[in-house]
């Protein structure tokens, strides 16, 4: 839909009054009202990199979620202060894992006499706390790009990993690309003692997935892509790993959002594409490729937009710049000496991986 051309005025004015001081970051997920305005766009890695490199903004508006704006404070400087629009822009995914959830399911894992041989991953989708606990315990951060080469590299550091906080992800790329069973994969559920896990199935198990999921990726089903094959013939389809098994092993390609993009740029004419990922990045796609003759559809007619992503809206940006502007810093996300410290060292490992 349009935007308020009154609003727009407005983000626009307060953007040149700020000038340099301010960097806007739009993460592919946002809605159009919102990426207008964006000095960048990209996953929440690349952007929180492109933060980096822009040391002399004061100011980083992080259209994202919360987990995002984090990441972003822990690889900025000092000086640069991280400002997420709508403090209610967080991500059900991330909120799956809590720091005082992660500590018990550590001493679960002690109990049962494993704790030494297993290296935590945790995906870039997990709060700053979780970031810190993996950092603390020897593991890695990884993306939706670099998750073999995570398990690889963990795999070579100990035994076992535990995989948080998307079981999707970890169970995919197990199985996909580390040639695991799914036997090898057991689900730790927070909400059940000792995990709904017995001693001796933590002992056989080499991939402990932590019971999270995107409640966006998470509701794309088999059917959706039956139904799909059948109503387009000829089309490809390709999903996010943050998809279920079921999903991923009946889809034609799988990989990150930055991937999606990249495929889909280098797609022939006349190609016929099926999308399993958030939906206003499909929409964006769909309307920038059809000029070129290539057919894009939204994987799932019931799946939705991410109702968190979805709350960064024209009004709380122009708040947001227009707050900036007059001098009123706003909605800061500031992540805790101590926190950032083993987080960073987590960001390190990953930022070393082959
Ligand atoms: O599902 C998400 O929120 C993704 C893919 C985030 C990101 O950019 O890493
Ligand atoms: Fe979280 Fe999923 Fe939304 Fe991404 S799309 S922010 S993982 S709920």
């Amino acid at each position: 839909s349009p935007s308020d051309p009154d609003l727009v005025e407005r983000a626009r004015a307060a953007k040149e009054k700020l000038g340099d001081k301010v960097f806007v970051l739009g993460h592919h997920y946002q809605r159009d009202e919102v990426i207008q305005f964006a000095d960048v766009t990209g996953d929440s890695f690349k952007l929180a990199r492109d933060a980096a490199a822009r040391p002399e903004a004061e100011y980083i508006v992080f259209c994202g979620v919360h987990f995002m704006a984090e990441s972003a404070d822990i690889l900025t400087s000092d000086d640069q202060k991280v400002v997420l629009p709508d403090l209610a822009a967080g991500c059900s995914m991330a909120d799956m894992a809590t720091a005082e959830q992660v500590a018990e399911c550590w001493d679960v894992l002690t109990e049962a006499g494993i704790a030494e041989q297993v290296v935590p991953v945790s995906y870039m989708n997990s709060s700053a706390d979780i970031k810190a606990f993996t950092g603390k315990h020897g593991g890695t951060i990884c993306t939706s790009s670099n998750a073999k080469r995570a398990l690889e590299w963990a795999f070579e550091q100990g035994e076992k990993v535990l995989f948080l906080p998307d079981q999707h992800l970890g169970r995919n790329t197990a199985v996909r690309d580390m040639g695991m069973s799914l036997d090898d994969c057991v689900v730790y559920n927070p909400h059940k003692p000792n995990g709904g896990l017995t001693a001796e199935r933590l002992r056989d198990a080499k991939m402990i997935l932590w019971r999270g999921h995107c409640s966006v990726h998470g509701r794309f089903s088999l059917e959706s892509v039956e139904d799909v094959r059948a109503r387009i013939p000829g089309v490809n389809v390709l999903v996010h790993p943050e998809c279920k098994h079921e999903v991923v092993a009946a889809a034609d390609h799988v990989g990150s959002t930055e991937h999606i993009i990249k495929t889909l740029e280098a797609a022939p004419a006349g190609s016929k594409w099926a999308i399993g990922t958030e939906l206003n990045l499909v929409r964006r796609l769909a309307n920038r490729f059809a000029a070129e003759d290539k057919e894009i559809v939204f994987l799932d007619k019931t799946v939705c937009f991410c109702s968190t992503m979805n709350r960064i809206d024209l009004p709380h940006l122009v708040w947001a710049l227009e707050s900036l502007a007059e001098g009123n810093l706003v909605n800061r996300i500031e992540v805790d000496r101590e926190t950032e410290q083993f987080a960073k060292l987590a960001l390190e490992r990953m930022l070393a991986l082959p």
